[in-house]
Order: C-alpha cells, then sequence, then structure tokens
C-alpha cells in the first residue's frame, strides 16, 4: 500500500484523494480506483500496477499505449466523436513522464477513469456482446493506417501458437518443476494431438496470404467499455498488446471469452460449450465495422480463429500450472488447471460445431 499512496502522490491529479480501492478482474495488471475531489467536482482514475514479470520493457509498453491512444484522439476527434471518452485518457507524472518508478521498483501508470461507464465479464445479452464486436472491429478499423512498424512487440510471439508450443509448453512439460504433469494427462494429450493445426496461421502469414494489422490481441468481453445506461459500447481498453499482428487473432480471442456458454473458469465441464448464437452476434458486430477490409482468407478462417485462440489459451493456462503459476493471476492453487479444463472443454465443443461456425460466417 506504501508504494501505492507513493505513486499516487506521483501523478498530476486534480483535487484531494478521497478514496482507493483495488477493482476489475484483469488476470495481469493490479487495477486500482482512486476517487479525487476537487471542490465540487468527484472525479475518478484508474491507477495500475504494471506486471513487469509480464511486461519486461515498461518504456516501450508505455510509449506504445500513448502512440496508439493520442492517434485513436485525433481520428475520433475527426470523426466528431468525444476523445475523452472513446479512448484512454493517460494522465501523467508530475515530472511529466508517462509513468512513474515506486521507490521499490515497481511500476505505476494512471488514466481517467472513462465516464459513466461499465464492463462485464459476461455477456447477459447477445446485443451486448455483438455491441463489443462493433468496438473491436471499429479499433482495428480506426487503426488501418497506423504505422505498425511504430510499435514496439511488448510481448514476443504473443500469438504465435507454434511457437508456444515448442518454446514454453515442451520445455514446461519437460521439467515439471512441480510435479503437476501426472495430474493433467487429459490436456497435455488433447495439446500434443492438435500440435499440427497450430502453425496454420502463421503458415499463411509466411506465405502471404494473411496481412499482419495492427491489432488489439486481447479482446476479452472486459476490455470493453459500456454506457452504463445505454449498454453501447464507448471504449476499447487493455492496450498493452497492441501490436501488429492478425485481425482473426482479435476475433478469435473475443469469441472464446465472450462465446463460451460458461464462465472460463467454471469447473463442471457439462456447462462449457460454444454458443453459436453469441458467435453470430459477435460475428455481426466485428463484420459491420471491419469485413470489408478483410481479405477472403481472413474470411475464410474465422471460425478457425476461434478454436486457436481457445486451444492456445487452454496451452497457456496448462504452461502456466506446470510451471507453477508464475504468469497469470490465480485464486486457488488448481485455478490454472480448471482454466485449462475448461478451454479444452470450449475447444471439443468449436471442433463439434466448426461447420455450423463457418456456416454462420458464410451468410453473414
Ligand atoms: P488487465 O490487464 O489486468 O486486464 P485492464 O486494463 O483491463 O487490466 O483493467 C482492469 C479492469 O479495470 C477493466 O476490465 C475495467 O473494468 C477497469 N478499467 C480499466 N481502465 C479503465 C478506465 N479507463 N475506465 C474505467 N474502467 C477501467
Ligand atoms: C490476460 O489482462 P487480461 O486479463 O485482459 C492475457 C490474455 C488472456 C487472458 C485470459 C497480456 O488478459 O492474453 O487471453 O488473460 N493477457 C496477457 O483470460 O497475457
Ligand atoms: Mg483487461
Amino acid at each position: 500500500m506504501d508504494e501505492l499512496r507513493e505513486a499516487l502522490g506521483n501523478f498530476a491529479f486534480d483535487g484531494e484523494l478521497i478514496s482507493v480501492k483495488e477493482f476489475g478482474s484483469g488476470h495481469i495488471n493490479k487495477t486500482y480506483i482512486a476517487k479525487y475531489k476537487d471542490g465540487e467536482n468527484e472525479q475518478k482514475y484508474v491507477v495500475q500496477k504494471v506486471n513487469n514479470g509480464v511486461f519486461k520493457n515498461v518504456d516501450e509498453l508505455m510509449s506504445n499505449v500513448f502512440s496508439v491512444t493520442s492517434f485513436l484522439r485525433e481520428k475520433i476527434r475527426e470523426n466528431g466523436g468525444d476523445e475523452n471518452r472513446e479512448t484512454l485518457h493517460f494522465i501523467r507524472t508530475i515530472d511529466g513522464n508517462n509513468y512513474y518508478r515506486c521507490s521499490d521498483g515497481s511500476f505505476y501508470r494512471a488514466y481517467v477513469f472513462v465516464k459513466d461507464s461499465v464492463s462485464f465479464d459476461f455477456a447477459e445479452t447477445p446485443d451486448l456482446f455483438k455491441s463489443s464486436g462493433i468496438a473491436f472491429g471499429r479499433f482495428q478499423k480506426m487503426l488501418g493506417d497506423f504505422d505498425a512498424d511504430s510499435l514496439y512487440e511488448t510481448i514476443e510471439n504473443f500469438h504465435d501458437t507454434r511457437w508456444r508450443f515448442e518454446n514454453e509448453f515442451l520445455p514446461a512439460l519437460t521439467l515439471d518443476v512441480k510435479d503437476r504433469a501426472d495430474s493433467c494427462k487429459d490436456v497435455i494429450d488433447f495439446i500434443i494431438q492438435r500440435k499440427d493445426k497450430m502453425g496454420i496461421l502463421v503458415d499463411l502469414i509466411d506465405d502471404n496470404k494473411l496481412p499482419l494489422r495492427v491489432t488489439h490481441n486481447d479482446t476479452k468481453l472486459n476490455n470493453v467499455m459500456f454506457d452504463e445506461k445505454t449498454l453501447e459500447c464507448v471504449c476499447v481498453i487493455d492496450l498493452d498488446t497492441v501490436m501488429p499482428g492478425l485481425a482473426l487473432y482479435d476475433f478469435g480471442d473475443a469469441i472464446r471469452f465472450g462465446a463460451n456458454t460458461a464462465a472460463d473458469d467454471e469447473k463442471d465441464l457439462s456447462k462449457v460449450g460454444i454458443n453459436l448464437e453469441y458467435f453470430k452476434a459477435f460475428a455481426e458486430g466485428f463484420l459491420s465495422e471491419c469485413g470489408d477490409t478483410l481479405n477472403q482468407c481472413e474470411k475464410d478462417y474465422l471460425a478457425f480463429s476461434a478454436w486457436l485462440l481457445t486451444t492456445e489459451l487452454a496451452m497457456r493456462f496448462l504452461t502456466d500450472y506446470l510451471n507453477g503459476d508464475v504468469y497469470f493471476k490465480t485464486n486457488y492453487s488448481e485455478h490454472n488447471l480448471d482454466r485449462a479444463r475448461n478451454q479444452m472443454q470450449l475447444a471439443l465443443s468449436m471442433e463439434e460445431h466448426m461447420q455450423e461456425m463457418k456456416e454462420i460466417i458464410n451468410l453473414i
């Protein structure tokens, strides 16, 4: 808490601090809401401790998010939108830096809380999920002419599933530092049996069939803020992994989170599966914004990408479980294994319904 107080004192916030509390359900950073009072006005700020184990180079990370948000602000203004609400608004430190380094070496950053907005861990209606599809599709479209070469790769090979298999999963399995491999043979076998399909998208990039674009890469439903009254999408947040990637990564990752019939750590696997109504709703929203910029190969692999990103995350959760839970935040010792099994079950359900998923896309 001392470091948090130290950080708060070093940002250029208006007014006096009234309260600060932990917030949100992200798996990576530690997020706080700080309320300030300036005369009659109350202002909420989001303050985050950046996970420096995950994001090794905070200068490069913050350079990316500042340049992307500056670019978006300009675009939103040109389109007649409200740039203070429709993209993240970062607060600099008193010294003018884009993050603060505490005396204990931890890193903090701050932004204005998107006014009158809420985020969701679960889409109660297909319409809400469709709206997140609009947000991510629009995000991608707006960044269509952003200079991809100016971005750093904040996490290397982030969605290179084959690279993760060879360089993360297999070494974790071989070392098995916590002696956990025997307890998760089902998921290990599931992953190994699907090894050959993991390289399909990266091979299509190498063959120049799939173009690299500036993409979000972490398109969970709770990375979109919605207007608390109208429930329309307002703003895409969590820009830490914005880097060159595939439109398919954004599509697939959003589906695996939002079109699961259960939460992504539900242990009762009979509740887990692909919700085709939600799949359709998201696809309609996403494609209504960026569909005309996608080439035929991208369209052909939309359904597959949902399967791939689900399988990739099953493997990432399993890898973290084998490594002793060093990457994702966990609430209990089997949490990562439960998540891995959940994603495995979802991927199996998608395998069963792949033809229907493809037909849904073809009819949009
Ligand atoms: P993580 O990388 O850990 O997922 P996020 O940046 O997604 O962290 O933030 C976690 C949660 O905090 C979000 O899901 C959202 O509910 C809330 N949040 C983050 N930034 C803002 C913001 N600018 N305005 C309002 N809420 C926010
Ligand atoms: C992490 O930060 P958050 O919770 O939005 C992760 C994603 C995973 C997701 C799984 C930088 O996202 O890649 O899909 O957890 N982000 C990073 O829930 O690894
Ligand atoms: Mg997040």
